[in-house]
């Protein structure tokens, strides 16, 4: 290794990373059948519930999917992993040469960050390291891509995924963020397509935000946690008010580039530990999983397959398993589209989590249906353009916007206290928005173009005078209502995430 590591202060620090290892509790094993790996009983529970074995009868995955698991690295010679472990084709074992000029000496399977060497697999055991953290990374592995239908342990949801393990996290849970830069580095260089990270910290560090958003930016989906401090004493539940990283880097963005992912229970509830909030994109299962854990019987890790654990550790490979399906069937899709698919098919759960409404993201992963939209739309032939037209329609009484496709009425809506001078509509994709200056205030409206409401008398107060209006993909992945106002003199652009019924000013 000829690269330089800084050591960096305590401020970089991520701490207490892996609050999930406290919440191991043991189970009861039962046998099954479907898919053939034994122990796939003690898991269908959470696959049931996010609809797996629905996705997996139209795929079951490809080797072609690499997913970068950031974390304390992975047992690859596991016996249910090591058939679905990256190999970098380039590099030749052993000869101490970096044969592919990637920067890393005989990387063979990915790199460990953390001793600077090619050991990916944490084969030095310490009598004071943290077990849940050894076993950690490994957990996370085999819910991605843990050899599904070979008759031995579980399954992942991939279940011939190609996962690239990267050590960054030490064997005590604690890591340093230059390490995890480097890594994400790493994963997008050679090949990742997924990159799985299961930890938070308080504070963040330019060169991951700079990583993090590069990925984003080649295609690569980030796949983040959130962290376990419902139950705990430290005041971060709520990430709306508290932000905690990487989960919330994206919070101030115009743009979702980070897929947040929180904790829910098997009844769709908010994890008694899951924080919740704005930096949330999605929930996934986070409580009694059973995983791959690593082997080292000579050090006392004795069980190759185990659980019940518990963490919203454990909900982001998940969700990173099932960015891995869905790759499979549409390789053509960059970490937008598959983002765009999972939170547009998720299960609203707001109903059933009083006081947390649209504290959860878009809802629960539902991997089912998001694979069916991901195989249908590569199957379908691509739609006829459809050309709209909208005309004002005003007697004494009403006003109305008349919507037509050759030359066909398809609906009208109201256009409540409509003046000229202060109202302003725009129509896109199958949205019609209504806005208007009134009493100090600027009021929307919201419709699909089926005629549903979506926003109703949405107000955004203190605002001056409405000039524009447009809709634009700028915010989250439904259409967003884009208004140009006046604060005061200033002119500011107003972003209403529609799905969300939130607004923010930019500037
Ligand atoms: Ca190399
Ligand atoms: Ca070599
Ligand atoms: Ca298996
Ligand atoms: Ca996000």
């Amino acid at each position: 290794m000829s690269e330089f590591y800084p050591k960096l202060g305590k401020k970089s620090i991520v701490a207490g990373l892996l609050a999930s290892a406290a919440f191991l509790v043991h189970s009861d094993a039962v046998l099954a059948k479907i898919p053939n790996d034994p122990y796939y009983s003690l898991q269908e529970s959470f696959y049931n519930q996010i609809g797996a074995p629905q996705a997996w009868e139209y795929t079951t995955g490809g080797s072609d999917v690499v997913v970068a698991v950031i974390d304390t690295g992975v047992d690859i010679n596991h016996e249910d992993l090591k058939n679905n472990i990256w190999r970098n084709p380039k590099e030749i074992f052993g000869n101490a040469i970096d044969d592919d000029a990637n920067g890393f000496i005989d990387d063979i399977n990915g790199w460990n960050f953390v001793e600077h060497n090619n050991d990916v697999s944490i084969s030095a055991i310490l009598e004071s390291n943290d077990s849940g953290a050894v076993n950690h990374g490994t957990i996370l592995a085999g819910l991605i891509g843990a050899e599904g239908d070979n008759s031995a342990l579980g399954t992942g949801l991939n279940w011939s995924a190609k996962i690239m393990p990267l050590r960054a996290i030490g064997s005590n849970g604690d890591g340093v963020l230059a390490d995890v830069a480097r890594a994400v580095n790493y994963a997008v260089d050679n090949g990742a397509h997924i990159i799985s990270i299961s930890f938070v910290g308080a504070s963040t560090y330019p060169e991951l935000t700079d990583s993090l958003f590069r990925a984003y930016k080649k295609g690569v989906l980030v796949v983040v946690s959130a962290g376990n401090s419902r139950n705990d004493s430290s005041g971060n539940e709520n990430l709306t008010k508290v932000k905690q990283y990487p989960i919330c880097l994206d919070s101030d963005s115009s743009e979702n580039w980070i897929l947040g992912v929180g904790s829910v229970d098997h009844k769709d509830q908010l994890s008694i530990f899951g924080d919740y909030g704005s930096c949330i994109d999605i929930s996934a299962p986070g409580e009694r999983i059973f995983s791959t854990q690593k082997f080292a019987p000579q050090y006392g890790y004795t069980k190759n397959f185990d659980g019940a654990w518990s963490g919203t550790s454990f909900s982001a490979p998940l969700v990173a398993g099932s960015a891995a399906l869905i790759k499979s069937i549409r390789p053509d899709w960059s970490a937008k589209e598959i983002m765009a698919n999972l939170l547009h098919s998720a299960e609203d759960v707001d109903g059933l989590n009083p006081g947390f409404a649209g504290q959860m993201g878009y809802g629960r992963l539902n991997v089912g249906k998001a694979v069916a939209i991901a195989f249908t739309s590569k199957n379908a032939p691509p739609p006829p353009p459809v050309v709209w037209t909208s005309k004002l329609i005003s007697n004494k009484k009403t006003n109305m916007v008349q919507v037509a496709t050759d030359g066909k009425v398809l609906r009208e809506f109201p256009l409540t206290n409509y003046s000229p001078k202060f109202s302003r509509w725009v129509m896109k994709d199958d949205l019609f928005v209504y806005a208007r200056f009134e009493k100090n205030k600027i009021i929307v409206d919201a419709w699909d173009l089926v005629g549903n409401k979506k926003l109703s008398n949405f107000v955004l107060v203190g605002l001056s005078s409405l000039s524009d209006l447009k809709i634009e993909n700028l915010w989250g992945y439904d259409p967003n209502a884009v208004l140009f106002v006046k604060k005061g003199k200033v002119n500011q652009k107003i972003i209403i995430d529609i799905a969300s019924k939130s607004w923010k000013a930019e500037e």
